[in-house]
């Protein structure tokens, strides 16, 4: 495997394991907070990125690199509110998205066609996600400090149809 290729790859397992002890981090302080419908979503989000993160490792390996199991910076463990948890979601996975086109530049660069197709997929899932915590940061700035509203939005957050990563990621 092309080492410049292998080593961005390297990078981006690190990225997404971060964001599913991030999201994890997330799911704890909603908890701890009240926010059981919250806590759901974050708990179900954070396992997705740990499936993006072993997809990964798996494709690595596979291609006869070696996945490099990172070290992890350990995750803030209070957040300001609600509000502030998105907002810094949607913060995490814009850089997420940046590493993702650069990923995709390198496998041009190095002709590496095969990593490139297999990548596309983390392209679709950035748009999806971002769209995701857009809306959803569109919908907190609306209900503003009306506590009923954050009730209902994160009642709502709970009965929320969310797809388990494994069953979401079928076939992929
Ligand atoms: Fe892995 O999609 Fe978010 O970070």
């Amino acid at each position: 495997m092309n080492n410049r290729v292998e080593e961005a790859l390297n990078d981006q397992i690190k990225k997404e394991a971060s964001s599913s002890q991030y999201y994890l981090a997330m799911a704890s302080w909603a908890e701890n907070n009240g926010l059981n419908g919250t806590a759901k979503f974050m708990y179900t989000h954070s396992d997705e990125e740990r499936f993006h993160m072993l997809k990964l490792v798996k494709f690595v390996n596979e291609r006869g690199g070696t996945a490099i199991i990172p070290s992890i910076d350990q995750p803030p463990v209070k957040f300001k509110d609600l509000k502030n948890v998105f907002e810094k979601l949607l913060e995490h996975e814009i850089g997420v998205t940046a590493s993702i086109n650069n990923l995709v530049d390198i496998c041009l660069q190095e002709k590496d066609y095969t990593t490139h197709n297999f990548v596309q997929w983390y392209v679709s899932e950035q748009l999806e996600e971002e769209a995701l915590a857009r809306t959803i940061l569109d919908k907190l700035k609306l209900i503003g400090s009306d506590n009923s509203g954050m009730y209902m939005f994160d009642r709502d957050l709970e009965n929320a149809v969310i797809q388990p990563a494994n069953q979401a990621q079928a076939g992929n």
